[in-house]
């Protein structure tokens, strides 16, 4: 009798276990999705070039913050949002797609985490100059010449009032200029102007108020020596 008890009970902590066990199988297949609470779902990408690369036009420090502390913010508080959110899709692009979808947190932290990833890659030290190749044409095409394409860009990151974004997009086979309030960008559903962002210029104060205080207009030229046009031309192939 007291054999048989120790017997039953040593059995049914072999339960648990082998319970605990089916419930760890699960979380590891789940281990991509924001339902799991044991890793992220998203991640800070590294910097393509050191923090101080695009000195003199964009300060180190103001890299080291707006890269370190910002994007880490709204990527963690991104995978944050999702939990629970019933999200399966680890597409960052179909996330925008779909965003009317989706909380005010994970439209304002989802669009920093895309609208962020996508601004380091299109600039780099010693870019700048006239754009070359398809996006050369393309702009030409599109707005008759370069210079008319920076003033228009100039002018919607400028008169963006608050915080936001200027935008170069491709949409139906033409380039246009928009731009966005918060985080939002064109390729949400819920945006004015839609489109394929290929060129990208942040002007939240955080971006440029260390070094340039109150002048955005200041920032916005320098940026045009620091634009990888290399990176715009792949956005703009991979355009479908
Ligand atoms: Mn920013």
């Amino acid at each position: 009798m007291e054999k048989s008890r120790r017997k039953f009970i040593r059995n049914a902590a072999l339960l648990t276990v082998a319970g605990a066990g089916l419930r760890l199988v699960g979380t590891q297949a789940f281990a991509d999705s924001p339902q799991d609470d044991s890793g992220f779902l998203f991640k800070l990408p590294a910097l393509p070039y050191g923090a101080a690369a695009l000195e003199p036009y964009i300060d180190t420090q103001t890299m080291e913050i707006h890269h370190g502390k910002h994007h880490k913010a709204y990527v963690d508080n991104l995978n944050k949002a999702l939990k629970g959110s019933g999200l399966t899709s680890d597409s960052l692009e179909d996330l925008m797609k779909n965003i009317s979808k989706y909380s005010v947190a994970i439209r304002n932290n989802g669009g920093g985490h895309y609208n962020h990833s996508l601004f380091w890659k299109l600039m780099k030290p010693a870019g700048g100059g006239n754009p070359d190749g398809q996006i050369a044409e393309a702009i030409n095409n599109s707005f008759g010449s370069f210079k008319i394409m920076q003033e228009q860009f100039n002018a919607a990151a400028t008169t963006r009032f608050g915080s936001g974004w200027a935008w170069l997009i491709a949409d139906k086979g033409k380039l246009t200029i928009t731009s966005t309030p918060n985080q939002d960008n064109p390729l949400m559903d819920i945006a004015e102007v839609k489109g394929t962002p290929l060129l990208a210029l942040d002007v939240w104060e955080h971006a440029y108020y260390l070094k340039y205080q109150n002048k955005r207009a200041d920032y916005v030229n320098a940026f045009w020596n620091v634009v990888n046009w290399e990176h715009v031309n792949s956005l703009l192939k991979a355009v479908k």
